[in-house]
């Protein structure tokens, strides 16, 4: 649309004061713009994706963000010391922090956002929205002035009327909010709310509004330059969250007419404008549903849900941002903007919707990501193999898909999240799907409480197993086996070697076995029986002729009967992570015989059934146990749960101590199985 080329004299290498996906995303439209990058990191994020993609990379402390991304002499120093010109704060961390601003200014860097004066014109809710009444935006009745006594805000919410929400001052992301219905339970509300609010954030000053039911969350990304032109980039629509933690955006949003748009779009600029405002902001707005919509605050940084917005139109908002640092004006008018098509993206999280949403944390041992092309965009910070610590956000990526109407990015971004294979992590992915093929969601029939009266719908557990996924898991483990001993016999280079004749004969070729999986409660049995070919597979009464081939990274291709499927299935330890028809199932291999070697389970020894603490070991390092002895317990979810020895063998040594936190997965004991005769 436009040369992507820079005005070469005034940035030529920047820093970028974050980590994971945000900082790889603009480190990306830095190196297409020939600018070169300097990350910073913390001792946690020595191998971080981020840093492998920069320049240039400094170390700037330990893993606690107050000792690395929150501390601001340290990344200035970083830029005098690497030469960097300016410094682009990423989102989260220093990005909404005045001082930061000021600090940079102050030793001659440019900050690669809004002027400090905006930020902090912006940072105090209450004070912003004097200011946006001030400037003619639309409120929410309320008062938000200074006067505190409880008599004079029951007085006020008497003529606001109820129901009215009472919320922190210094609040946002849903902390210090309390719905009152009725004003004899407005005095017990407020004091509660001062309370939380003095503790959460040392300021028990509140607002009281008119409480707005079933709202939808709709910003306005706007952009400003130096030069006095500010535009808005239409808006986003961001009602699907889970406690106030965005979960699914899109753009443009569902019904919006172009009057509508019109009217927030210059809401959203004289709002910008009322505070001097450059670079990339959002105005962020609740909309009742008839439409009339309200001021709720302004975030004055780029925000992670950008790219959908870049989708639709075409730009690269990264890019608009060096630019309005450099200077220049912005590359286009009101006028010339437009939306195509529409966008989506979906946060994929290292979280367990089962278990509360709770972060999990561990080694991605398998990532696949769904392929990108024109429709489809993955933007992360991590990679196969690194690990998602506990000191950061557990996001894993953002998945953002585009296509020309709601409809087709909604099949667009179904068919993504069933290509994504994750193994490591308890994850989100599977409930993103389920939440795009509700039909609540497939409707846009979409407000803040969509998540929360879906329940039934997003968290339906119990629904039968599809019979192909334990016939894939048999198969893959019979398949490797197969490969394991064939590699093995090829060493001995025999050229009498069974593994060299061609008629039938197998590995375990007796003639029935039966491979025990485990899916939760629910114990499944598949007889095998070798025939030319493949094998016959038995799964309730019924026999399935199966066959296939292993490919690369843990894929496979299966024939089952007349059916053929393509499916992943990823072997750590006992577990089988069987990823099929764009679902993932998590089964357990029991092995009776637990000989060691492939499918045998023992294999980096016992694992974690599930992340918790270790509170006892109940056998000595170097003890010789019988099988089922008691080894150590694990206490999750505030349950015990007893780890016993698979079989009789050695317990070769604990890998924790009592009171260690251990991951989903990990190696808990180094166990070796006494040779089975
Ligand atoms: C509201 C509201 C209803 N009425 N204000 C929540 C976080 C903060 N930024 C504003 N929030 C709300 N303010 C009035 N007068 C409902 C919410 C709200 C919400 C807003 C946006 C996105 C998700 C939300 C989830 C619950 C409540």
């Amino acid at each position: 649309m436009y040369p992507a080329m820079i005005s070469p004299y005034v940035l030529q290498k920047i820093l970028i004061a974050n980590r994971g996906e945000i900082a790889c995303r603009v480190i990306k439209t830095a190196r297409r713009l020939g600018i070169a990058t300097v990350a910073v990191y913390s001792e946690a994020d020595a191998d971080a994706r981020h840093v492998r993609l920069a320049d240039e990379a400094v170390l700037i402390g330990s893993a606690a963000p107050r000792e690395s991304y929150l501390a601001m002499d340290k990344i200035i120093a970083a830029a005098h010391q690497t030469g960097a010109q300016a410094i682009h704060p990423g989102s989260g961390f220093l990005s909404e922090n005045p001082k930061f601003a000021e600090a940079c200014a102050a030793s001659g860097l440019t900050f690669i956002g809004p002027p400090a004066a905006a930020m902090r014109a912006m940072g105090s809710k209450s004070a912003a929205k004097t200011l946006m009444a001030q400037a003619g935006i639309p409120l929410t009745p309320g008062y938000h002035g200074d006067r505190q006594e409880p008599a004079f805000l029951r007085e006020q919410a008497n003529r606001i009327g109820y129901p009215v929400l009472i919320k922190a001052s210094s609040g946002g992301g849903g902390k210090g909010m309390r719905v009152v219905e009725r004003a004899e339970d407005f005095e017990a509300a407020l004091a509660s709310c001062q309370r939380e609010a003095a503790s959460a954030f040392g300021d028990e000053r509140v607002l009281i509004e008119k409480y707005l039911p079933r709202p939808r969350h709709i910003e306005i990304q706007v952009f400003g330059d130096i030069h006095g032109n500010i535009v808005h980039l239409f808006e986003r629509d961001c009602s699907v969250q889970r406690r106030h933690q965005k979960v699914l955006e899109e753009a443009p949003a569902p019904g919006m007419t172009p009057a509508r748009r019109a009217a927030m779009g210059r809401a959203a600029v004289e709002a910008a404008r009322a505070v001097g405002y450059v670079g990339a902001g959002t105005v962020e707005f609740i909309v009742a549903p008839d439409g009339v919509f309200y001021f709720m605050e302004m975030n004055t940084r780029l925000q992670i849900e950008h790219p959908i917005t870049e989708m639709i139109t075409g730009l690269d908002l990264v890019e608009w941002q060096l630019r309005v640092a450099s200077g220049e004006p912005l590359p286009l008018t009101q006028e010339q903007l437009q939306i195509h098509g529409h966008a989506l993206e979906a946060r994929i999280y290292a979280e367990d919707p089962a278990k509360g949403f709770l972060p999990s944390t561990g080694k991605l041992t398998h990532l696949a990501s769904p392929e990108e092309n024109l429709h489809v965009r993955v933007d992360t910070g991590v990679e196969e193999g690194d690990e998602i610590g506990p000191f950061y956000d557990p996001m894993i990526a953002k998945l953002i898909v585009w296509d020309a109407s709601r409809e087709q990015a909604l099949a667009r971004m179904l068919q993504a999240l069933a290509q994504y294979r994750i193994v490591g992590v308890a994850n989100n992915v599977d409930f993103l799907s389920r939440l795009v093929a509700s039909p609540a969601f497939a409707q846009a029939d979409l407000d803040t409480g969509l998540i929360e009266r879906e329940r039934e719908f997003l968290f339906a557990t119990g629904a039968p197993i599809p019979r192909e996924v334990f016939l894939v898991a048999a198969l893959a483990t019979l398949l490797r086996e197969e490969a394991r001993a064939r590699s093995e016999a090829s060493h001995h280079a025999d050229p009498l070697s069974p593994w060299h004749w061609r008629d039938g004969w197998r590995l375990n070729s007796r003639a029935e076995r039966r491979l025990l999986f485990r899916a939760g409660e629910l114990e499944k049995a598949v007889g095998v029986r070798y025939v030319e070919g493949g094998y016959t597979l038995a799964l309730e009464g019924r026999e399935t002729f199966a066959r296939g081939e292993l490919g690369p990274n843990n894929t496979l291709w299966v024939e089952l009967g007349g059916l053929r499927l393509n499916a992943t299935v990823v072997v750590a330890g006992e577990r089988r992570y069987v990823f099929l028809y764009g679902r993932a199932w998590h089964l357990a291999r029991i092995d009776p015989l637990y000989h060691s070697g492939e499918g045998g389970g023992l294999e980096g020894g016992l694992l974690a059934p599930m992340p918790g603490n270790i509170i006892a070991l109940l056998a000595p390092a170097g003890a010789k146990v019988e099988k089922g002895a008691p080894l150590l317990i694990l206490e999750a979810m505030k349950m015990e749960h007893t780890i016993t020895a698979p079989v009789a063998g050695t317990v070769k040594s604990f890998r924790f101590a009592v009171g260690d936190q251990v991951s989903d997965g990990a190696e808990l004991v180094e166990f070796e199985p006494e040779m089975v005769a």
